[in-house]
């Protein structure tokens, strides 16, 4: 399986994010894509490939061009008003408010296009998010080419971003951003699975409407847990897209075996759905190490997860996500993978 990777990943590396009341060093670090890296490289998984460049356009297939232009210039502006450190969003629109006109403040735009303060941004957001995005669409050209499957070793993430809005440490939807452009070339219906351990509101918003591309999604509760607003069961889409939406909502503790029976439903809405393509989500987060998270995966059933995704028969484009134990997170995102190819 060929593998994407960019160093330029390194140049999105936050100070601080606010969690539990603090702000405390940025969970999502450039270390994560570095021991992803190095644990493929000691296993001689594939060879690692630096993305093909691929311009704007495909990012505004998914993304809205104000939202687009915000991202890429917001850092200067920033900068201009503060001073050199982190840009973190304050306030946000508030029922009976009309967010009807694009403020003009850097501070105003901020709090717009973003919905938490646990995502900043700096000098090197725009560039290692495009070289992410990149990525991911380097991994859709070799599928299109005939791969059985690719990695896209995106980082920053993505599966929080929507069409005009970022949060959960992603600015740019590199799966839905692969998605787009597997339809672009020549797929009929593409299904996204999301296996990361929080919702994945951006691409569920970006296919609400939809008919073309399923989206198919495990993780924590939104009762309990973040993004709290979106990823409930009875959300399944709208216009062309209702009934592509698939929610599968488990709670705080969730282990391998209750795990495995929601990822087989999964699996099954996924092959009756016929798709020519299958984009995989891929958030380590759901192991039972990970310090911001509450499921209980072990190392050994990533490999057990990737032998299920490989049962449903389809060329799969893999997309980095999240997942926090960094020094687990190289074992745990290589099994995935090793269990995919495996079988
Ligand atoms: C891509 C991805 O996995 N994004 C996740 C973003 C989650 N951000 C909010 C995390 C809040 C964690 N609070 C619990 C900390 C334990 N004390
Ligand atoms: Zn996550």
């Amino acid at each position: 399986m060929i593998v994407f990777y960019s160093e330029e990943h390194r140049l999105q590396s936050g100070r601080s994010e606010l969690n539990d009341g603090q702000l405390v060093p940025c969970y999502e670090k450039p270390a994560r894509a570095d021991i992803v890296r190095n644990r493929l490289d000691a296993i001689g998984f594939g060879s690692v490939r630096a993305p093909e460049p691929h311009g704007l356009t495909p990012l505004e297939r998914v993304h809205d061009v104000g939202y687009l232009a915000f991202l890429q210039n917001a850092w200067g502006e920033w900068v201009q008003e503060h001073g050199d450190w982190d840009a973190l969003p304050l306030n946000w629109v508030a029922p009976g408010m009309h967010r009807r006109v694009v403020p003009r403040s850097i501070d105003g735009r901020l709090g717009y296009y973003s919905f938490d303060a646990g995502t900043p941004i700096t000098a090197g957001t725009w560039r290692a998010a495009t070289s992410a995005a990149d990525s991911a669409l380097s991994g859709a050209d070799r599928i299109r080419a005939g791969d059985r499957s690719a990695f896209a070793l995106c980082r920053p993430p993505g599966h929080h971003a929507g069409k005009a809005f970022y949060g959960g440490y992603c600015f740019l939807n590199n799966a839905a951003i692969a998605a787009q452009s597997l339809r672009d070339g020549g797929a009929a219906r593409v299904a996204v699975l999301d296996v990361d351990y929080h919702h994945g509101n951006g691409t569920q918003e970006i296919l609400w409407e939809r008919g073309d591309a399923l989206f198919v999604s495990l993780h924590a509760d939104p009762v309990d847990e973040f993004p709290y607003f979106s990823g409930h069961a009875d959300e399944t889409g709208a216009g062309a897209g209702e009934g592509a939406n698939l929610n599968l909502p488990l709670p705080w503790g969730t282990d391998w075996a209750a795990y495995a029976e929601t990822l087989d439903v999964a699996a099954r809405r996924i092959r009756a759905f016929a798709p020519d393509v299958l984009v995989v989500s891929l958030g380590a987060d759901t192991y039972g190490g990970d310090p911001i998270s509450r499921f209980r995966l072990l190392s050994e059933d990533f490999l057990r997860m990737g032998a299920a995704i490989a049962g449903i028969g389809l060329p799969t484009l893999f997309v980095m996500e999240g997942g926090y134990a960094v020094d687990d997170l190289g074992v745990n995102v290589a099994n995935v993978l090793t269990g995919f190819e495996d079988s």
